[in-house]
C-alpha cells in the first residue's frame, strides 16, 4: 500500500542546503517534506565545512539559528600565508573591513536539524529508493521508501535536489552540461584534541606539499595536509601525519602542538559545475549541482547562498505567483558559482605543489605568493574573495 501525501516542496537531502531551505519555507508559510537516505547522527556527525563568510552568518542571524554560532563561532579577522620560511598575515579587517567565522558545519547542521524538528518538521531520514518523476508537470512527484520500508509518494509543487554530489537529482536534469577539473592531489584532514597552535588559519605552501592550520574551538584543531591522489590513509599512522605537518607548517620560534587524532579522512579535490541549475520544478542546490576545491573555504558557503535565492525565489513563485526570481534562479546562481570556482582553483594552483611540478611552475606559485602579501591591491582581492565577494539576500 502506498501513502499518498501533499506538499508544496520536496526535498532531497538533509545536508546544510536542505535543512536550510526547509527552514527558510517555513518561515515563510511554505510547507515541506524533507527525505534524507543517512541517519540523523550520521548527518550530524559528519566532519566537513568549518568556515562561514561573512554574509553567511549574517544570513543564518536573520533566519533566526545563529545563537549557538554567535555563542561558540570564532571570529577571525584574516589568515597567514606562508611560503619559503616565511609567514605573513592579511588583515580582511583593513583591507575589507569584513571578518569571517569558524563555526563547523556540523554544528550548523545540528541546529537547524533541532529548530525543523522542533516547529514539528516533516524530516524522514533513513529513507531508501529516492525518485523523482513528472517533473515536467506542475505536480512533480518525489517517491521513496520509510525508514519502515513503506513506500511513498509526495505530490509537490516544486522539488529541490539538495543531495550533494552524490545524489540522483542532477541526473534528472536532461542535457546537463558540466565543467569540471580534477586535481593530482587529495586533502589528508585530521580532526586533533588539542588547543590550535595559531589565533588564525595558516596555509602554507611548501616544496613537500600543502599544509592548512585550521580548528573547530579553543580545545579542538582542524588540519589537512596535501597528499597524492590516490592515497591510503592506511598510509598514515598519527606520528606520521604530525611529522608532516611539523615539516609543512613549521616556523623559526613558532611551536605547533600535538594531540589525539579523533578522526582523519582523506578527500578528493575537484571543481565540478552542471548547468542549468533548473529543469521545469525541478531546482538544484549545493553540491548537487557544483562542487569546489575546498581551499577556498567555499562549498558550504555557496551552498548555503544557493539556497537563499532559491527560498526566495520559491516564495515569490509559490505564495506571490511571480515567476521572475524562479526563471532567473539558475543563471543568478551560476554566475556565484564561477567566481568562488575560479577563486577556489585560483588558491588551489597557488598554493599546493603538483606532482610534476617543474622549477617554472613553482616561480610562478611563489611570485604570485610574495605578490599577494606585497601589494594591497592584490591582497584585497584575495580577501574579498575570501570574505565573500557575493552576499546571500537576507
Ligand atoms: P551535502 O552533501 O552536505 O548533503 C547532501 C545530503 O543528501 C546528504 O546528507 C546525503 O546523505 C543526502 N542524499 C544524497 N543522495 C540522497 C538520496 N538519493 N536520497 C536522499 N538523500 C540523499 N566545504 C568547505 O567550505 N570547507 C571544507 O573544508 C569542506 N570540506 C569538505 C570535506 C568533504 C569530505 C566533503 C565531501 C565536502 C567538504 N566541503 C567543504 C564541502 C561541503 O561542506 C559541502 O559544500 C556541503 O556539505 C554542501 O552541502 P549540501 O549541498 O547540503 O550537500
Ligand atoms: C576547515 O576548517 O575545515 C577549513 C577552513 C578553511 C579551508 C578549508 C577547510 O579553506
Amino acid at each position: 500500500m502506498t501513502i499518498r501525501t501533499r506538499t508544496q516542496v520536496g526535498i532531497v537531502g538533509a545536508g546544510p542546503a536542505g535543512l536550510l531551505l526547509s527552514h527558510l519555507l517555513a518561515r515563510a508559510g511554505i510547507d515541506s517534506v524533507l527525505v534524507e537516505n543517512r541517519s540523523r547522527g550520521y548527518c550530524e556527525a559528519r566532519q566537513r565545512a568549518g568556515l562561514l563568510e561573512a554574509g553567511t552568518v549574517a544570513l543564518l542571524r536573520s533566519a533566526g539559528v545563529g545563537a549557538r554560532l554567535d555563542a561558540e563561532g570564532l571570529e577571525h579577522g584574516g589568515i597567514y600565508l606562508q611560503f619559503a620560511g616565511e609567514r605573513h598575515h592579511l588583515d580582511f579587517r583593513d583591507l575589507t573591513d569584513r571578518t569571517v567565522t569558524i563555526y563547523a558545519q556540523t554544528e550548523i547542521v545540528k541546529d537547524l536539524i533541532q529548530s525543523r524538528l522542533a516547529a514539528g518538521a516533516a524530516l524522514n531520514f533513513e529513507v531508501s529508493r529516492t525518485s523523482l518523476a513528472e517533473l515536467d508537470s506542475e505536480r512533480p512527484v518525489l517517491r521513496y521508501l520509510d525508514s519502515k520500508g513503506e513506500q511513498n509518494e509526495v505530490t509537490c509543487d516544486v522539488i529541490a535536489g539538495c543531495d550533494g554530489f552524490h545524489g540522483i537529482s542532477r541526473a534528472c536534469v536532461p542535457s546537463v552540461s558540466i565543467a569540471s577539473r580534477d586535481y593530482p592531489y587529495s586533502w589528508l584532514g585530521i580532526l586533533a584534541m588539542v588547543a590550535p597552535s595559531t589565533d588564525e588559519l595558516i596555509y602554507s605552501r611548501h616544496s613537500d606539499g600543502f599544509a592548512l592550520h585550521s580548528m573547530r574551538s579553543p580545545k579542538v584543531s582542524r588540519l589537512y595536509l596535501q597528499v597524492p591522489a590516490t592515497e591510503d590513509i592506511a598510509n598514515w599512522p598519527d606520528d606520521r601525519i604530525w611529522a608532516e605537518m611539523q615539516r609543512r607548517l613549521g616556523m623559526p620560534g613558532w611551536d605547533l602542538k600535538e594531540g589525539t587524532v579523533a578522526e582523519k579522512a582523506i578527500s578528493p579535490m575537484r571543481s565540478f559545475v552542471a548547468s542549468p541549475m533548473r529543469y521545469q520544478r525541478l531546482f538544484l542546490a549545493g553540491d548537487a549541482a557544483h562542487i569546489v576545491p575546498p581551499t577556498g573555504a567555499k562549498g558550504l558557503n555557496l551552498a548555503l547562498g544557493d539556497v537563499a535565492l532559491l527560498s526566495a525565489a520559491l516564495v515569490a513563485l509559490l505564495r506571490d505567483g511571480d515567476p521572475s526570481l524562479a526563471d532567473a534562479y539558475s543563471d543568478t546562481c551560476l554566475r556565484r558559482v564561477w567566481r568562488a570556482t575560479h577563486f577556489s582553483w585560483w588558491m588551489t594552483s597557488m598554493l599546493h605543489v603538483e606532482p610534476d611540478a617543474d622549477a617554472f611552475g613553482a616561480q610562478l606559485q611563489l611570485s604570485q605568493l610574495r605578490y599577494v602579501t606585497s601589494s594591497r591591491a592584490a591582497a584585497t582581492s584575495l580577501a574579498e574573495n575570501y570574505t565573500g565577494y557575493y552576499r546571500p539576500p537576507l
